[in-house]
C-alpha cells in the first residue's frame, strides 16, 4: 500500500510538465503518443506493485521494468507536448530516453541470467557498449550530423553485434540453467532484441531513408516500438517471475 502512495505522488508530479493540451483527434501520430504515454504510466504502476507478488531474486528486475517504463512516461509527456505544439519531431527527447532506457535494459538482461547461473561480467559491457555505439549514431543521423544512410549502417553493425553477443555468451548460459523459467524468459528475451528491435530501424528506415523526411510515419513506428519493448519485455520478465513462484 506505502509503495502505491508514493507512485501516485510520482504520478502527478509530472502533470505540471504535461503540455499540447490542444490534441486533435486526426492527429493520429500525436494521438499515438497520448496512448503510449498513459500505457508507460500504468505499466510503470503495474510493475512496481507486482514486486511484492514474486520471490526475492526477482525483485531487481520488476523494479528495473517499471523504471524503464517511468522513464520512459516522463520523456513521452514531453515528446507528445514538442509533436502536438510543433509538429516537429522530438528528436532529442527521444535519444535521451533511450540513453537512459537501452542500458537499463542491458542490466536487465543480465540480472535474469545472474540470478540463477554463472555469467560472465564482460557480458554485460560488451552490450552496453553495443547499444551506445548503435544509439550514438542512431541521433547523428537523425539529427543530421552525419549522413542518414552511414550513421544508419554503424547503427545496425551495432545491433548485430549485440545479437550475437547475446547468442554467444548468454546463450551458453541460459542452455545450461535448471530453471525452466529462465530459459523461457531467456528466449523471450532475444526475440524481444531480435524481432522487437527491429520495428526501430525500420522506423528510421521508413523516416529518413526513402527519399524525404517522413517524421509523421517515423514517430508512428517508434511510438508502436516502444510500447513493445518496453511494456512487453517488462511483461515477459514479469511472466517468468510468477511462472518460477509456481513451480518453487
Ligand atoms: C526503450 C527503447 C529502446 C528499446 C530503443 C531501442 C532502439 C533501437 C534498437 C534502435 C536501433 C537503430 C538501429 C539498429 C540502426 C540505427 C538507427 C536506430 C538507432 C533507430
Amino acid at each position: 500500500m506505502k509503495s502505491i502512495l508514493v507512485l501516485s505522488s510520482f504520478l502527478a508530479a509530472p502533470l505540471f510538465a504535461a503540455s499540447g493540451g490542444d490534441l486533435d483527434a486526426n492527429d493520429y501520430v500525436g494521438v499515438s503518443f497520448w496512448l503510449v504515454t498513459a500505457a508507460m504510466a500504468a505499466a510503470t504502476v503495474f510493475f512496481f506493485a507486482e514486486r511484492g507478488n514474486v520471490e526475492g531474486k526477482w525483485k531487481t528486475s520488476l523494479t528495473v521494468a517499471g523504471l524503464i517504463c517511468g522513464i520512459a512516461f516522463w520523456h513521452y509527456l514531453y515528446m507528445r507536448g514538442v509533436w502536438v505544439d510543433t509538429g516537429e519531431t522530438p528528436t532529442v527527447f527521444r535519444y535521451i530516453d533511450w540513453l537512459l532506457t537501452v542500458p537499463l535494459q542491458m542490466v536487465e538482461f543480465y540480472l535474469i541470467l545472474a540470478a540463477v547461473t554463472v555469467v560472465a561480467g564482460s557480458l554485460f559491457w560488451q552490450l552496453l557498449l553495443g547499444s551506445l555505439v548503435m544509439l550514438i549514431f542512431g541521433f547523428m543521423g537523425e539529427a543530421g550530423l552525419m549522413s542518414a544512410m552511414p550513421a544508419f549502417i554503424i547503427g545496425m553493425l551495432a545491433w548485430l553485434y549485440m545479437i550475437y553477443v547475446l547468442y554467444m555468451g548468454a546463450g551458453k548460459a541460459a542452455v545450461s540453467s535448471t530453471s525452466a523459467s529462465v530459459q523461457t524468459a531467456y528466449n523471450s528475451m532475444l526475440l524481444i532484441i531480435v524481432v522487437g528491435w527491429a520495428i526501430y530501424p525500420l522506423g528510421y528506415v521508413f523516416g529518413y531513408l526513402m527519399g524525404t523526411v517522413d517524421s509523421a510515419t517515423l514517430n508512428l513506428i517508434y511510438n508502436l516500438a516502444d510500447f513493445v519493448n518496453k511494456i512487453l519485455f517488462g511483461l515477459v520478465i514479469w511472466k517468468a517471475a510468477m511462472d518460477d513462484r509456481q513451480t518453487a
